[in-house]
């Protein structure tokens, strides 16, 4: 570790990111203002230079206690969850912008009700966390709004594929402390479909009311886009939360044609049934997988979301 022999270097990671100015927390809880200068420096590659959940050495650049510093040098990331870029929209030259880093699960949050379960969006959750390599977590929230054993039976092909299921309700807060326990000492992103109750969940879980919901930031509780940038927030019992955009604005190009199939791993005991090893399980005859959706042993809404993924996907 290099080190200035007057100025001392403190370690801390990247709790917000906003308008050029980044709030790093230090192993003491302390917050330090900070900005990047030319001679910031970092082995991640040209796209986004600091982003949240970046582990970073800064260097104090106020008196006493003022914590202000610059940013001296930006480690490597663990992970990145990457946004999709509009090219058309976009001047600057980055064609990815990583909206947070060093990622350790990846929170899938849909609710039971109001909006209604979303099993499609799920299983394209798991297709783009799996290609991430991104453990998954599905939280189902409004469990107030269902009843607990038809809710168990809709989501029992996703016990039995061994994902990790979590039930709570932000309103009645039951489940949250078992939600807290999953959570503690991992960084965890959230993400869903609006209005499903992410911001009231993280408010919920961090005991106070960081983020806007719905209902605070506009009379409608439908499709208003009430986050902005990406901020980790502090856990009681260890671990950090960010709330992260949906995944329409994720970057899913490391799903294709070819290696889709793998995120359904229900469907690998059937494929060397298929009539042509370069089966792609979608239209052509003879194909075994088709053959155990017909015969009931694949879930055939499973391979309904399988088709529908594949249909959108674009190989170049
Ligand atoms: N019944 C019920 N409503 C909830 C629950 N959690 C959130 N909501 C409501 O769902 C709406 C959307 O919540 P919000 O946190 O803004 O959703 P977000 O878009 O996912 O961040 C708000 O009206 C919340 O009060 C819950 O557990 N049960
Ligand atoms: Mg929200
Ligand atoms: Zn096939």
């Amino acid at each position: 570790m290099s080190m200035s022999p007057e100025v001392m270097e403190i370690e801390g990671f990247v709790t917000e990111a906003r308008g050029g100015m980044y709030i790093v927390r230090d192993e003491a809880f302390n917050e330090w203002l900070c900005r990047t200068y030319r001679g910031t420096r970092t082995d991640n590659g040209p796209s986004s230079l600091v982003t949240v959940g970046d582990l970073v050495r800064i260097k104090a650049t106020s008196q006493e206690d003022e914590h202000e510093g610059v940013i001296v040098f930006v480690y490597p990331r663990q992970s990145a969850l990457v946004r999709k870029r509009d090219i058309r929209r976009n001047r600057s030259k980055e064609k990815i912008q990583v909206i947070a880093s060093n990622i350790d699960q990846l929170c899938v949050v849909v609710s039971a009700d109001d909006p209604p379960l979303n099993l499609r969006l799920i299983d394209r959750y798991l297709v783009f966390a799996g290609s991430e390599q991104m453990p998954v977590l599905i939280i189902i929230n409004k469990t107030d709004l269902a009843r607990q054993k038809e809710l168990e039976e809709e989501m029992r092909v996703y016990a039995d594929l061994g994902y990790p299921l979590c039930y709570v309700s932000a309103e009645s807060g039951e489940g949250i402390e078992a939600l807290l326990d999953l959570l503690s000492g991992k960084i965890s992103a959230f993400s869903g479909h609006s209005g499903v109750g992410k911001s009231t969940l993280i408010n919920r879980l961090i005991g106070e009311e960081r983020l806007k919901t719905a209902e605070i930031s506009a009379g409608n509780s439908r499709g208003v886009h009430t986050t902005t940038n990406a901020v980790m927030l502090s856990l009681p019992g260890g671990g950090y939360v960010i709330d992260t955009p949906g995944i329409r604005e994720f970057n899913l190009s490391g799903v294709t044609s070819e290696n889709l199939r793998f995120w359904f791993p229900e469907f690998l005991e059937s494929m060397g049934n298929c009539a042509y090893s370069s089966c792609s399980h979608t239209v052509e005859p003879g194909c075994g997988v088709a053959q155990a959706v017909e015969a009931g042993r694949i879930d055939a809404r499973r391979y309904e979301s399988y088709l529908a993924i594949f249909d959108t996907l674009d190989d170049e």
